[in-house]
């Protein structure tokens, strides 16, 4: 089980690192990895688990976050229409996506950042993902709102990238170009 232990805070160069493709088909440990990486995120979503363990609440992990440096990222979170989008995936790549771009009038947290960083962060408003998923199938989603914008979070820890190096250092605040406001 993966408590708030596990997860490495900014600062550890592991975050900073383009992590590797998993080799497919998975193994056993990347599957009971990966698997206790979304089972983390369904157990802080309930609060009286997340008071019992003392897990911060997350709607997506990646695996360089539980210093695991490998292509896997989970997410577990609900759209507009309080629909559920709940995956793990292995190597997960955003195939194509808009011109148009969002942000999160809330801005973006991370588990991993233990402090309020205020701002917009640019995302795609739509994206194509691939991926596989715990079952080994090939899979694509497209993806919108808030959903979209937490697959862009979580493959940026992929790639050694934090969600504070997409805000404006001089205006955090300025509303990005070409972007539609998206409200959680
Ligand atoms: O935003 C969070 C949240 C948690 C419960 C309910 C509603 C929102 C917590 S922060 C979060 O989940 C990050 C997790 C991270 F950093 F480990 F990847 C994901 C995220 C939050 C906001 C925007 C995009 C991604
Ligand atoms: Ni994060």
């Amino acid at each position: 089980m993966i408590t708030m232990k596990d997860i490495i805070r900014e600062g550890h160069p592991t975050l900073r690192k383009t992590a590797e493709p998993v080799p497919l088909p998975a193994s056993k440990e990347d599957q009971d990895i990966l698997r206790s990486m979304l089972d983390y995120l369904k157990m802080s979503q309930d609060s009286e688990l997340a008071a019992k363990y003392g897990l911060r609440p997350g709607i997506g992990l990646a695996a360089p976050q539980i210093n695991v440096p490998k292509r896997m990222i989970a997410v577990h979170v609900k759209d507009e229409k309080g629909t559920l989008h709940s995956y793990a995936l292995f190597n997960p790549k955003i195939t194509s996506h808009s011109v148009q771009m969002c942000y999160l009038t809330s801005g973006e947290g991370c588990l991993s950042v233990d402090r309020d960083v205020p701002g917009y962060v640019p995302r795609y408003a739509r994206i194509t993902v691939a991926g596989t998923t715990l079952e080994g199938e090939n899979i694509t989603l497209r993806l919108k709102g808030l959903p979209a914008i937490v697959f862009q979070h979580e493959i940026d820890h992929l790639n050694g990238i934090m969600f504070y190096d997409h805000i404006d250092p001089k205006n955090p605040f300025k509303i990005p170009e070409n972007a539609v406001p998206i409200e959680r």
